[in-house]
């Protein structure tokens, strides 16, 4: 799911989205449409669908990350998180209850759980209080979602947001009272937040194990298209990830031979395609050395093209793995197709 943060996937057209990169879902934020553009706007609008005009699916985080990533002087209680707004300073208070009510007024079709992600590392105290913390906001968020009605005549699938950090026996306890919520997919959290690989992927492993096999299992913030193609491996269904766009402004490509670094004075004169390794527009129209001019010029078209190739070369690699997985290939085709994509070049 490339991720549209504040409404907009950076840099992308929905009409790029829709035909070039030919994204079937994307990602808001509830903790930035809240803030801004506000309730008031997104309600007047219609929902977040009639304002961007993107009519495919959409899922709204909860907020549970952002607040903790971004948001000054929060504090957290039972009830739930007050905190200070990025933006200008402003109080406000996030309860499960509220985040339920935000994400009704947003409209996303998939709307996340509120849940805290504790930080990596914590103590297996912290880590379990948080986990009963968060599953106790999971009763309270499933409570107002099935006493509301949606707003805009269409319904929204709640997932709840399995957590207890890098503790296998943690794990599979909130794994095990998540399936048993009986939502329509379900979620990991808390991961990618700085632990070493392999223990996200004994991690993801050990929660799959338990989460049903025949509803989405979504892993939050993951990663890089190594990252995905492992968790892939072990039975995720979605992802989301800033990666493909943020590492595209700063000049960071994904490609089917690896990882470019475009402002790489290499690149100065090749004027080969950016990546003629899959069908996508952008990346056969343009040349890496034309990219590479547009970067260092800070020409705006730099962020654009980058944006649309690396989210197009994920959106292709996902593809990929769904037809080697049909095929019965999957295994030895992602073996390869790690190595590949994580070299340097
Ligand atoms: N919770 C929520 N959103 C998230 C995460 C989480 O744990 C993560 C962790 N990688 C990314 N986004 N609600």
């Amino acid at each position: 799911m490339p991720v549209g943060t504040a409404g907009t996937v950076k840099a992308v057209h929905t009409r790029e989205l829709e035909a070039d990169i030919q994204a079937q879902i994307i990602l808001g934020n509830t903790y930035h449409l809240y803030l801004r553009p506000g309730l008031e706007v997104l309600r007047q609008a219609g929902g977040l669908h009639r304002f961007n005009g993107w009519s495919k699916p959409i899922l709204t985080d909860s907020g549970g990350y952002q607040v903790f990533s971004l948001a000054q002087s929060r504090k957290i209680t039972e009830e739930g998180v007050t905190f200070k707004s990025h933006i200008d300073g402003s109080k406000h208070l996030f309860t499960p209850e509220g985040v339920m009510d935000i994400e009704r007024t947003i409209g996303a079709d998939i709307i996340m759980a509120f849940d805290e992600c504790p930080p990596y590392p914590s103590t297996y105290a912290y880590a379990e209080q948080s986990m009963q913390l968060t599953h106790r906001w999971l009763k309270r968020c499933i409570e107002r979602v099935d006493q509301t009605e949606p707003h805009y005549g269409y319904a929204q699938s709640l997932f709840p947001i399995v957590q207890g950090s890098t503790y296998k026996d943690l794990r599979a306890q909130s794994a095990e009272f998540i399936a048993s919520c009986e939502r329509e997919g379900n979620a990991i959290g808390g991961l990618s937040v700085g632990e070493p690989a392999e223990m996200m992927y004994e991690m993801t492993d050990h929660v799959n194990r338990i989460l049903p096999r025949d509803k989405p299992r979504y892993l939050m913030g993951v990663g890089t298209p190594a990252n995905i193609l492992e968790n892939i491996a072990l039975g995720v269904d979605m992802f989301d990830c800033v990666m493909p766009t943020r590492n595209a402004r700063n000049g960071m490509l994904f490609t089917t031979e690896g990882i470019i670094n475009i402002r790489n004075e290499k690149w100065k004169s090749d004027f080969s395609p950016i990546d003629s390794g899959f069908p996508s527009y952008v990346s056969q129209f343009y040349s890496k050395a034309y990219l590479r001019h547009l970067v260092i010029s800070k020409e705006i078209l730099a962020s654009q093209i980058a944006s649309i190739h690396n989210l197009s070369f994920y959106l292709w690699l996902v593809g990929e793995a769904r037809a080697q997985i049909q095929a019965g290939t999957f295994a030895g085709w992602k073996n390869r197709m790690v190595e590949v994509v994580s070299r340097r070049l």
